[in-house]
């Protein structure tokens, strides 16, 4: 089967962006990843450290690999619309529907079973949405899906940076693309505004201040100045996103289960997270989201800081009971403390 047709049914299953990469990564792309572990900038996410040799070298992924299938899904949900209770919580716009790991590695799998329709004999693959120590991002710029943005993100000419990407590693030798020869050129508008600083080098992310890695894969306590930065943040951000100018006009996605009525959507209350009663609960209720990522004591701590952040005294009540509750971990029960002495500091009800 020829690289044209395979794209051709990639498209066919629905993705909005194709592309071919070789399995190698290039050097420098290398010296980027050793310079951000090096210099601790993973934050709390020990993974990142501990996976780097694996990282580093595909072939431990899917030894043989002669090339890498690149497919990008446009997940641009519509403008931001004001809206939501006075005092509710921001969700992070990758978080306002269905969970992208579930529908990408659903469709690499389509793709693989169409391809191996035309090639019975010897194909062989493996798929990482997110889900294996692979630099996905560099496999998409390296397929010419887009170029790496300051914000460290892949922007396409077509859809943005609005896009999930999932690689389809396989035995088969295929043509490959190149990098598109674009960049950001003289704007820095995503550096200037990220609220705590966290890009302070071009195309380098800061995980140790950057609010997503905060609110989504850090777990435990998160120091008072970064809570404060926060706002209504309830889970990630999208500031170096919603700035960029390269999402001006961004298409709409065509894939209906990332739109906000299929899923958590842009606003998500701390009362409703403070009525969860357990992780149980907590599973139950985001079991098919992105933020069942962040883990029900994860949530429980963006929702205390962000009520503290809105001003709004109804939430007194809740924060009194988490700062009280045995059940809770200590560091929980302190967040909830200090929210509660942030809360009476904050001139009262600011909103969305
Ligand atoms: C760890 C991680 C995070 C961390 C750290 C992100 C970061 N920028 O480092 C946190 C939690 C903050 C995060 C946030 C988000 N993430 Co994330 N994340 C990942 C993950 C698991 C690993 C990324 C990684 O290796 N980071 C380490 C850094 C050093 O590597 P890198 O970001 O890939 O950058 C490389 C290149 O960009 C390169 N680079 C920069 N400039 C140039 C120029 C040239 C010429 C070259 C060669 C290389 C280069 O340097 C790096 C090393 O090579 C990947 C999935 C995966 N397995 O790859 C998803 C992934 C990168 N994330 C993704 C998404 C969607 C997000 C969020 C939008 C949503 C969310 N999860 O909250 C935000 C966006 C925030 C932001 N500004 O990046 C997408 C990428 C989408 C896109 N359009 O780029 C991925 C690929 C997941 C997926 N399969 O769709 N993420
Ligand atoms: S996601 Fe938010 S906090 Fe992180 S780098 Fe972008 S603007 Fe900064
Ligand atoms: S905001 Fe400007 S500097 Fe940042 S990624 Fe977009 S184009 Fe590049």
């Amino acid at each position: 089967m020829n690289t044209q047709t395979i794209k051709t049914l990639a498209k066919e299953v629905g993705f909005d962006l194709v592309g071919i990469s070789p399995p190698e990564l290039l050097e420098a792309a290398k010296e980027r990843f050793c310079r951000w572990t090096d210099g601790g900038l993973f934050g709390t996410m020990d993974y990142m450290q501990r996976s780097r040799a694996r990282r580093l070298n595909p072939d431990s992924f899917f030894e043989g690999a002669r090339s890498v299938i690149v497919v990008g899904l446009n997940y641009f949900n519509g403008p931001f619309a004001a809206g939501g209770r006075p005092g509710s919580g921001r969700v992070s716009r990758y978080a306002w529907g269905a969970d992208y790991h579930t529908v990408l590695t659903g469709r690499l799998a389509e793709l693989a079973r169409l391809i191996k329709e035309g090639v019975p004999d010897g194909f062989r693959y493996k798929i990482s949405v997110d889900t294996a120590p692979v630099l996905e991002r560099v496999f998409a710029y390296q397929a010419g899906l887009g170029f790496i943005g300051k914000n460290t993100l892949l922007i396409s000419q077509e859809c943005g940076s609005w896009i999930f990407i999932g690689c389809l590693f396989t035995n088969l030798a295929l043509d490959y693309d190149r990098p598109v020869a674009m960049g950001c050129g003289g704007c820095r508008k995503c550096i200037d505004a990220c609220p705590v600083g966290a890009l302070s080098e071009p195309g380098i992310l800061d995980a140790n201040t950057c609010i997503c890695a905060l609110t989504i894969e850090h777990r435990g306590a998160i120091d008072e100045t970064r809570a404060g930065r926060m706002a209504f943040r309830i889970f990630g951000c999208d500031v170096c996103q919603e700035v960029c100018p390269m999402n001006a006009g961004a298409p709409l996605t065509k894939n209906r289960f990332f739109l906000a009525d299929c899923g958590t959507g842009p606003f998500l209350d701390p009362d409703e997270v403070f009525s969860l009663r357990d992780s149980e609960a907590f599973s139950a209720r985001f079991k098919d989201s992105p933020i069942a990522r962040t883990t029900f004591f994860g949530l429980l701590r963006n929702a205390c800081i962000v009520a503290a952040n809105t001003g709004r005294r109804e939430y007194v009540p809740a924060l009194q009971n988490i700062g009280r509750s045995s059940q809770l971990p200590d560091w929980l029960r302190i967040t909830a403390q200090h929210s509660l002495a942030r809360l009476a500091a904050q001139p009262s009800g600011r909103s969305v």
